[in-house]
């Protein structure tokens, strides 16, 4: 099989990438390699940075978002006993974030592309890329007990953090730099309203937790626990009692409980490797970098790599140039340290290290420093809502 852009990976990266190739006339095939019932079922992400929506808007697969979707102009932090919004429509010049779950957004994608008679073969691992230093690269793929070849000009590596994209790079031609976490998230998605209108981080002496949400009767809530813990040790119960602790007191008390509709635990990282392309083959979103959840940012690193990948594939077919794809690696990694530096150090701020008084004292001045501070409310605000896209053409 032949095709101009093949593609490795039906997530957002992948799915999104391949309906702005369509848009503007570029052919393109999705090699996934799990089900589509599969992919489109992962509880994951659910806060959309501008520039995310913007694009999801020019994908043509908006329409749902801005019907459903719930616009946020800020966020509150709890610590010490208190609680403090960020407003950050005041401090950002009016822009804010859209609550819309990464699961709907996957779906509006497949939609949207199988609609257009787009090809994404579900059921087709890709076990590897070959030839993509010397001319015209081929994805190795497995397809009802086959192995079989993909002919492209590119390949766009979008599968993620266990793909097999990135250990088709060159031995030795890659750099990477890894924090791992001490602890993990414990999440439970539940058909309950949400506590409060708007997200609360919460930096609590028993640990970090979350109050999120998907909808207005859906409710997404985590709290920080062991990196061994496992779901089987949870009751729904003694997950809403562990929240109820962490909550500031008016919070907890309005807290409405439910049956869990989903609950996981996710470890938290902090991963880049370095370069993103290797001659022929591009690395975006998850296959490329990870961060951990607390800034949520994953999601929108994702586009915002697809947003410059887009453009360089389409001014190499429509212009026959080469120079965006030469800056490609360059243009994602500025944004996606800026991510990185932004999702630790709120990770710092906010969780439990260790059992130290004095670590607990310093977070507590520092939160308390920040939100007394307009500089500090809108070094907060500006990072959450997202660092802008860099002029790309
Ligand atoms: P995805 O969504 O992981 O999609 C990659 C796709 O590639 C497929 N794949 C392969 N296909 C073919 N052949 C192979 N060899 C393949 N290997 C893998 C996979 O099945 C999958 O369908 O990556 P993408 O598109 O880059 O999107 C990135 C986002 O999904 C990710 O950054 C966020 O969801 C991260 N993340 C979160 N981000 C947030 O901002 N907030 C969150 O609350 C949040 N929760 C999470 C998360 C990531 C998680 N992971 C990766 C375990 C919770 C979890 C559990
Ligand atoms: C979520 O709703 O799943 C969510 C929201 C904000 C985060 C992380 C996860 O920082």
């Amino acid at each position: 099989m032949r095709t101009q852009v093949g593609i490795i990976g039906s997530g957002p990266a992948g799915l999104l990438l391949s309906q702005l190739l369509h848009l503007n006339g570029i052919e393109s095939v999705i090699l996934e390699r799990q089900t589509r019932e599969h992919v489109e079922g992962r509880i994951r992400a659910g806060v959309l940075e501008q520039g995310m929506v913007n694009l999801l808007r020019e994908a043509q697969v908006s329409d749902r978002m801005d019907r459903e979707g719930l616009v946020h102009d800020g966020i509150s932090i709890a610590f010490g006993g208190r609680r403090e919004r960020i407003d950050f429509y005041g401090h950002t010049g009016g822009k804010s974030v859209m609550i819309y779950g990464q699961t709907e957004v996957t779906t509006d994608l497949i939609n949207a592309r199988l609609a257009a008679g787009g090809i994404l073969k579900y059921e087709a691992p890709a076990l590897a890329v070959e030839d993509f230093l010397t001319g015209r690269p081929r994805i190795i793929y497995e397809e009802d007990g086959q192995k079989k070849e993909l002919v492209c000009d590119l390949v766009a590596g979008c599968d993620g953090y266990h793909g097999a994209a990135r250990p088709s790079a060159p031995a030795g031609a890659t750099q990477v730099f890894e924090k791992v976490y001490p602890f993990g998230w414990l999440g439970i998605l539940s058909d309950t309203p949400p506590v409060d209108e708007e997200l609360i981080y919460v930096n609590h002496e028993r640990g970090f937790a979350l109050c999120s949400m998907r909808s207005h009767t859906r409710s997404r809530y985590y709290v920080q626990c062991e990196l061994d813990d496992s779901v089987d040790n949870w009751t729904d119960d003694a997950f809403w009692d562990e929240l109820r602790r962490r909550l500031p007191p008016d919070a907890a008390e309005k807290l409405i409980t439910g049956p869990r509709l989903e609950m996981s635990i996710a470890p938290l990282r902090s991963f880049v490797v370095e370069p993103m392309r290797f001659g022929n083959l591009f690395l975006a979103g998850d296959a490329a970098h990870i961060v951990p959840p607390t800034g949520a940012k994953g999601l929108n690193l994702a586009a915002s790599d697809v947003f410059y990948l887009s453009r360089a594939i389409i001014a190499y077919y429509h212009e026959k140039r080469t120079d965006l794809l030469d800056r490609y690696s360059e243009a994602c990694l500025r944004r996606v340290w800026k991510a990185i530096r932004f999702s630790w150090w709120f990770t710092s701020m906010l969780h439990k290290f260790n059992d130290d008084p004095f670590d607990y004292r310093l977070q507590v001045a520092e939160l308390d420093y920040l939100t007394g501070s307009a500089a500090g409310r809108t070094t907060i605000a500006e990072n959450y809502v997202g660092l802008p896209f860099e002029t790309f053409e």
